[in-house]
Parts: C-alpha cells; structure tokens; sequence
C-alpha cells in the first residue's frame, strides 16, 4: 500500500520557522517498522509551513496514498482536522489514521471529524497491525491501542501495553521514507534520535504519564549509535535526543556519552531534555563527559525558582540538589553552573502563571532567567489534556481560553488568582524579546554565515509588533503587544 505520513506545520513562539524546523521521530519510527512492502512518504509540514495545502495536495496526486496518517499535538487539532478535510476532499475513498498526543489522549475530539481511526499511545506494532487488517480484509477487533468507526460508534480496543525497547523488536526509524527537505538548527541540518522512552516522575503539566504510565525503557547503544550514524549520513551535523528524561539513570547517560565518543560521532552538536537535579548533583563527572561527547544546549527542566509553584507543578524532586544524601535545597543554580564551566548552554524552561503566582512571583522568574539561562524557553501553564494541571485549573475556575490552537504554551490560556491570563502573556512577551537577543553572539560565532542571512529574519520575528515609533519609545508596549497578538492569530492559520 501507499502511506503518506504526515506532521502538523504549526509552530510555537519559541520554535520560528526561519531558525527552527525539526523533524517528527513518531513518523520515521512509524515508517522503519511497517511491512517491507508497503511504500512510504513522510511529510514534515514544517518545512512547508505557509505551503502546507499545495504540499498535501501535490502529495495526495503524485502519491497517491491508500492510507494517510497524522502525528497531532493538541495546539494542531484544528489544522489537523482541516487537512484531514483537504485530504477526503481529494480523495473521499482514503484511510485517515491519526496518532500522537492528542489523539491518545483526547480521542474524543476526533470522532465528529473525518477521521477512519486513532492510534493511541505507541504507534509502530498498532499501526503495522493496522495496515495488515486494512490489506487483508482482517478485524481491527485485536488490535491494542486502536479506536475505530462501527458504524455510527466509536470501539477503543484496550491499551496496548507499553514496549520493552530493551528487546530490539523496534526498528531503526527509515529516514529514507522522507519527502521533504530543508531540516534546521540555527542553520545546521537536525535530525532527532531516541535512546529511551518514558519518565517516572509524575509533574502535573506533562502529559507523560496519562500517555504512557510510570515507566522507563531503553535502547541498546548499538541501535544508538547505528541511529546517530544513519542521521549523520542523512546530512544532520545537529542531533536531537527526544528522550523524555535522558537523566533518569544518570550512569547510563555517562556511558552513552564514552559509546558517542568511541564511535567518533562526538563532532556533531547535541541538544538534550534534563533535570536539573541529576545535573547537579552528577556534575562534576557528567558535565565534561557531555561537553566531551558534543552537548551543546541543555534544555533544564527548571519549571520554577519559588518552592510553592514547584510544589503545585510537581516538579520540586527533580528540582532538589543533594549533599551527602540529605537535601540541599534548589538544584538550579548548581547545574547551570556545571553546564556553564564546561561551555554548554542553557536552554532554560520555567513556567509562569501557575494559580498563586502574582506579579511579583513571575517577575522573581523572569529576572532569574535574565540572569542565568543563556535561551529562554519560559512558557505558561497550559491544560492539555488529561493531565493533572489541568484538573487543578478547572477545579479553581482559572481555564479562561478553550480554544485548542492557542494552548501552544506562549499563550497564557489560564489565569491565576491574582494576574490575568493577558497580563501574564504580556510580562513574559515584554521580557523574553530581550533575552533572546543575548545569546545571538555565540550564535554568531558557531554559525556566522546562518546569522549574517538569518539574523533579521530572527529578529524580525523576535520583535513582530513592534514599529518606528515604539522603538523610539513614542508609543506603550502594550500597543505593540497588542500588535504582535494579532500577527499571532494570524499566523496560526496554518492549513
Ligand atoms: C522532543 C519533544 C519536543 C521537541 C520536538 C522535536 C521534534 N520535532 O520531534 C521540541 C523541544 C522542539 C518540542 C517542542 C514542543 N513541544 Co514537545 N515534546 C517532546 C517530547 C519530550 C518527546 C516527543 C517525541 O519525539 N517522542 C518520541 C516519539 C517517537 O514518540 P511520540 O511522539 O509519542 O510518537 C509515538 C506515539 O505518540 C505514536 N504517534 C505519534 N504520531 C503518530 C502518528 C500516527 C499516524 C500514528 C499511527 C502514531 C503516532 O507513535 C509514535 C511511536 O511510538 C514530548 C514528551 C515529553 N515527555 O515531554 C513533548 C511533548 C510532545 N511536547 C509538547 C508540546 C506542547 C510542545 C510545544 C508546543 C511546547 C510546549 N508548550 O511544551 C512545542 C511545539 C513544537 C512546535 N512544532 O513548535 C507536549 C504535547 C502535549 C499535547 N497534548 O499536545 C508534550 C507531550 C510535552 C508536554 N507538555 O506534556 N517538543
Ligand atoms: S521529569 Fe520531565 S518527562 Fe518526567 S514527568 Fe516531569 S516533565 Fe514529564
């Protein structure tokens, strides 16, 4: 059969087009392990994003896919189901499968759309079963992990239960299947690799664990190392590991970093997830180990500098440093330091406008991240679905936006008891702008040509609002705030 798979074009805030686009793992892990017969097409829309109806079209005809499927994230509903409408309008005999996210975790959503079926939870065993029961006439009856249409209802087979990578059954992702091009980091090719899956912490923002449960499994180094190779000789000099929490077995992660450098593959850069607390209190043999094997910037899972709004997002034990097994307060500043003194840089995540912040709290925030993290990645809480966070915010009244194609994390979608959701948005938008500048120097550096090309593009969309007259000054912030969530709506009409 022909597949054609596909991942949703819109991006978030942090992620602009001209200097991000990543590849979708879900989509070449998919391909790698569906019967050798069958042809596939994977289509990252992101590279296409303000082209994404003449790409699936020109898809849909040259192709000509029996099935088509598509990885969604719950801020790309809307847009998925639009193209899920393109594609029935250009071919109405087509099998639409839907995977991912917010599928699994709100598959209700889906029914009322033109979509045949939901993969929920892992997809690559579900949707080669799939595939076998759609070629040979087979019920979908067995298939864990599958929802399907009977009828006018809906059946949800039972989970599938989660997959021991440990026992190689899942293959390579086939990079291979790829139809587009033009992947980027900062102007150097990317591609993403796994070397585990899952987390057994439990921070009430995530959707992990609704997703999969408390569990954490891995792949060998060989299939590692093999997956890096054929990344690299795909053209990636950028490699993205899209562990959930890389950390959780710090020694593990140590190993890897000695079997990325006995392979030689430490020229490339490496970007990786981790938590702060395994950060600091391994740095010492960690952190040059790290730097060693390639890491460049470590995205740190700080969430909050205030004890009370870690306690509400969960998220205060992976934030605890540790001294002789007693704990020793706040792991932040610990591993920042590590990071910083053997040259990598910070990436750092905190979320603002959790339920008892007030102004002074997410100013306390958004002063430290000026201080310390070299990239900002400051979101706002956002109730995606199914997670515990979101049940909070519900119970107290705080949900002021259920409108899915905003909850892209930038936009504050919640309030707290003391701040409006748009004054939220607006502290974090006024001050981020400016740390982003900062770290443009040492982009510079690593990638003069990128920068020289890009860099008014970047800044461009840094500052998008923004005019002659505020740059002078003559007009409030707030106008162009006012500015740039306009250009924001705007731009989210993706499909
Ligand atoms: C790596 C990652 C990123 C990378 C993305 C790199 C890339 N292009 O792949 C970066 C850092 C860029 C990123 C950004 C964002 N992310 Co992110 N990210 C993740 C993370 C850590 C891992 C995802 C991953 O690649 N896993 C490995 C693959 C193989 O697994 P998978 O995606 O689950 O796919 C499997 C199944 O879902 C299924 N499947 C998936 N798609 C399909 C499609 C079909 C047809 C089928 C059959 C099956 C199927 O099969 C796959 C194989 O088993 C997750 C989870 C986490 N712990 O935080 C969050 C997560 C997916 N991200 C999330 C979000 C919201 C975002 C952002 C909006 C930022 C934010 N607010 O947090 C941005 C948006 C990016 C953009 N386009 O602008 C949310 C999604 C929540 C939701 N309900 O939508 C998650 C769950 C984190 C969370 N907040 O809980 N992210
Ligand atoms: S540590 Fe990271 S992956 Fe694990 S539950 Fe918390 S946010 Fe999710």
């Amino acid at each position: 059969m022909n597949i054609l798979l596909l991942s949703m074009p819109d991006s978030f805030e942090h992620m602009p087009a001209v200097a991000v686009r990543m590849p979708n793992g879900a989509l070449t892990s998919l391909a790698g392990n569906v019967d050798p017969h069958h042809r596939v097409a994977v289509a990252d829309l992101i590279l296409v994003q303000r082209r994404s109806r003449e790409t699936v079209t020109r898809l849909m005809r040259v192709f000509d896919p029996e099935v088509v499927g598509l990885s969604v994230m719950t801020f790309q509903r809307r847009t998925a189901v639009r193209i899920v409408e393109l594609v029935r309008s250009l071919k109405p005999k087509v099998r639409v499968v839907v995977g991912g996210y917010d599928p699994s975790l709100a598959p209700d959503a889906y029914a009322p759309t033109g979509v045949d079926y939901i993969v929920r939870g892992e997809g690559e065993l579900t949707f080669r079963e799939l595939l076998r029961a759609l070629e040979q006439g087979g019920s979908f009856d067995r298939i864990c992990g599958l929802s399907y249409r009977n009828g006018d209802q809906w059946v949800h087979n039972p989970d599938r239960p989660i997959h021991r990578l440990e026992d190689g059954e899942v293959k390579l992702p086939n990079r291979r299947a790829r139809v587009l091009n033009g992947y980027t980091l900062l102007g150097r090719q990317v591609d993403v690799i796994e070397t585990s899956r899952g987390c057994t912490y439990d921070c009430s923002f995530c959707s992990i664990i609704e997703m999969r449960g408390r569990n954490f499994h891995t792949y060998s180094f060989d299939r590692v190392i093999a997956d890096i190779r054929d990344a690299r000789d795909h053209g990636a000099r950028t490699i993205f590991l899209v562990d959930d929490n890389i950390t959780l077995n710090v020694h593990r992660f140590e190993a890897l970093c000695h079997a990325i450098i006995d392979a030689g593959l430490n020229k490339l850069d490496y970007f990786v997830q981790g938590m702060t607390s395994a950060i600091a209190n391994h740095g010492e043999t960690l952190a040059p180990l790290m730097r060693q094997a390639g890491f460049r910037y470590v995205f740190l899972g700080i969430e909050n500098i205030l004890e009370g709004d870690l306690e509400f997002l969960r998220a205060a034990a992976k934030n605890a440093a540790r001294d002789n097994g007693h704990n020793a307060g706040n792991a932040t500043l610990k591993a920042i330091e590590y990071l910083h003194r053997n040259q990598m840089y910070v990436v750092g995540g905190l979320i603002v406008g959790n339920p008892d912040d007030t102004r002074e709290s997410i100013e306390a925030n958004l002063a430290f991240a000026r201080r310390y993290v070299d990239w900002p990645y400051i979101q706002h809480p956002t109730p995606y679905p199914r997670t515990p966070m979101t049940q909070a915010f519900r119970d107290q009244g705080l949900i002021m936006n259920e409108r899915f194609e905003e909850y892209d994390g930038t936009t504050a979608v919640v309030r707290t008891k003391h701040v409006s959701a748009e004054e939220i948005e607006y502290l974090r938008w006024k001050s981020e702008r400016w740390m982003k500048i900062r770290h443009m120097p040492a982009a510079f550096r690593h990638d003069p040509w990128f920068i020289l090309s890009h860099g008014p593009q970047m800044l461009a969309h840094t500052f998008r609002g923004s005019t002659l007259r505020s740059v002078l000054g003559l007009e409030s912030e707030k106008k162009t705030f006012g500015r740039y969530k306009a250009i924001r709506e705007v731009e989210r009409e993706y499909a």
